[in-house]
């Protein structure tokens, strides 16, 4: 079902050679003036900092902010996704262009970019994490959900003159100086949009490559309930741009390696479906022990899709793949379909999340964390 991409290309022959590699930058069209913002907010369940009144304020503040300060520094969560990379990556490309000095970072070591953001543009941005100074003066974190997952930079953004939050996560307990955190945002690069609206910075591919990213990761490629008119309006822009988002979708859902396919397998013939769970709704869960990603030399990240899969059986209303570290650490991923709440369900377990797309961590065997999980479900 994936278009060819020759097809697609030819669609938008006018803006796009469709045998240029379109992932490249090419000299773009810039729309010069940022219109009116078409309105993500109002969303149900969006809260604090409250009304749209007291975002209006907070982007202010934020934007008085950015102007004040000559370096930023901008990070996003411990083992980025598109979402948490790609804000940040845009951010960071759209500042340098109205003059900044930006580093990108996040607090991992060592960094590993996932195979499947390695065509986002600005990566010449990002410096490990130890290269930030121990007292930034402005500090833009991105994507993150909670202290803990600045990872190895959460003394040194706490430590910032400024932190400015920018997130959508229900979860996220409200951190730092300043904070938009707006659970009626799909995305978080659907705030870093408007931040580039409020900055007067143009969309041009690099910074559309990077936002579209975050968007269609966030929203399962426009498939999620939180994907709004205003989502796709957001798309309509980015797509203007002269972008292609079939390459970008390809690269990131459509593209594995054989041994991923193996890995999958396996989990697959592990998995085990109780009706009884969740209150009678039905679970469906399997795990993937470390010794399959050494035996199909498959990583970590490769396995993030196989939840995907886990997910579709009409039977059951949660889905959960626990994933072994090396040291044995089981790293839970769990959706749910509407009737769950999943963010509260691991925040139970010491995780959190989304309502419908949540995760958690465990040391214990296997059983012991099904069980325990099996309890948090109710
Ligand atoms: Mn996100």
């Amino acid at each position: 079902m994936a278009s060819e991409p020759a097809a697609a290309g030819s669609a938008r022959a006018s803006v796009t050679d469709p045998v240029t590699d379109a992932l490249a930058v090419l000299p773009g069209q810039r729309e010069e003036s940022p219109v009116g913002f078409a309105g993500e907010r109002g969303a149900p369940g969006a809260q604090a900092p409250g009304a749209r009144g007291g975002f209006e304020a907070e982007w202010r503040r934020i934007v008085a902010a950015i102007g004040q300060c000559p370096t930023i520094d901008l990070i996003c969560h411990v083992t980025p996704d598109g979402d948490a990379l790609g804000s940040a990556l845009a951010a960071g490309l759209a500042l340098r262009s109205l003059g900044h000095q930006v580093r990108v970072s996040f607090g991992d070591d060592p960094q590993i970019i996932p195979e499947s953001l390695s065509f986002l543009p600005g990566q010449e941005l990002i410096v490990p994490a130890a290269e930030l100074p121990d007292r930034p003066e402005l500090v833009i974190c991105f994507d993150v959900a909670s202290q803990g997952r600045l990872g190895l930079l959460r003394e040194k953004a706490f430590a910032a003159r400024a932190l400015v939050v920018l997130d959508h996560h229900a979860s996220n307990p409200g951190f730092g100086t300043h904070r938009i955190i707006d659970p009626g945002a799909p995305a978080t690069a659907v705030l870093v949009d408007e931040l580039l609206r409020r900055l007067r910075v143009p969309l041009d591919q690099e910074i559309a490559t990077c936002l579209y990213t975050g968007v269609a990761t966030d929203t399962g490629s426009f498939k999620y309930a939180g994907t709004t008119p205003a989502t796709h309006e957001l798309a309509g822009r980015l797509l203007a741009t002269g972008i292609r988002q079939d390459l970008i979708s390809r690269q990131l859902w459509d593209t594995t390696s054989f041994g991923y396919l193996k890995v999958l397998g396996a989990a697959l013939e592990r998995a085990v479906y109780e009706p009884a769970a969740a209150g009678g709704l039905g679970l469906v869960w399997t795990w993937v022990p470390y010794q399959d990603l050494v035996l199909f030399s498959v990583t970590m990240e490769e396995i993030e899709g196989l939840i995907d899969v886990l997910r579709k059986p009409a039977e059951a209303e949660v889905a959960l793949v626990l994933k072994q570290d090396p040291d044995g650490t089981l790293r839970g991923s769990c959706r749910a379909k509407g009737a769950v709440d999943l963010a509260a369900v691991c925040a139970r377990l010491g995780g959190g999340g989304h309502s419908f797309q949540a995760g958690f961590s465990a040391r214990e065997d296997v059983p012991s964390a099904v069980a325990r999980f099996r309890d948090a479900l109710g």
